[in-house]
């Protein structure tokens, strides 16, 4: 049985939550109380020394970060469906994995991590700054394509969906980029979907 320690407002553990459901695999939820500091606290340290959520156990297989989870659960599928086989189709997929630590975490993450979490050491001009860029992009790249690569959802969009879709919580309106929010409705009726604290609500406004 997989375990994945995590907790409910980190967008990062909502990438794997997501995936896990979106695939039908079972596994066992394990709430770190960041609030309390728990993430920092010798027994999770031993797990992920970096002190962060998400974590993903498997036996004594330990893996953190949300998006190698999610590349190691979309390769042992085996079935190339959410991680594709091809080199060249799969650099397509692993440079979102990219973005989303890179771009969406210096904009629409940190912006939410100021408004939403008060962590006022973050410059807010910079992440709104670096928001309107990626959204932007994402806005463009969406006009004529469904989902971000292959046609098809894979854990490129699974990557980068919650802290876009969480825009709202860190003061960014999405409504200027329509084809952004046409994107995450449609990964909002994917089979299997299974809503994320504080994002459904926003986006039934
Ligand atoms: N690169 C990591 C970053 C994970 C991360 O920043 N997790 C946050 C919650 S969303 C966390 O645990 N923050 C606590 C801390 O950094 O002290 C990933 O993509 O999973």
């Amino acid at each position: 049985m997989l375990r994945l320690h995590g907790h409910e407002l980190s967008g990062n553990s909502a990438k794997v939550r997501l995936l896990l459901d979106l695939l039908g695999v079972p596994y066992e939820w394990v709430r770190v109380d960041l609030m309390k500091g728990e993430h920092k606290q010798p027994p999770f340290l031993a797990l992920n020394p970096f002190g962060q959520v998400p974590v993903l156990e498997e036996g004594a297989s330990v893996l953190s970060d949300a998006q190698a989870i999610l590349y190691y659960l979309a390769a042992r599928q085996g079935d190339g469906q959410w991680l594709p086989v091809d080199p060249y189709e799969q650099a397509k997929v692993v440079r979102w994995l990219s973005t989303a630590a890179g771009e969406v975490r210096q904009g629409p993450e940190n912006a939410r991590l100021f408004h939403r979490f008060g962590v006022k050491s973050l410059s807010i001009e910079h992440a709104q700054e670096k928001s309107s860029f990626i959204l932007g992009q994402l806005d463009r790249h969406l006009s004529d394509r469904q989902w971000l690569e292959l046609e098809r959802p894979t854990i490129a969009d699974i990557a980068v969906f919650p802290y876009i879709a969480l825009a709202g919580e860190g003061g960014i309106d999405l409504t200027p980029y329509p084809n952004v929010l046409a994107w995450i409705r449609r990964i909002q009726a994917l089979p299997g979907y299974a809503p994320i604290a504080g994002l459904d609500a926003e986006l039934s406004l």
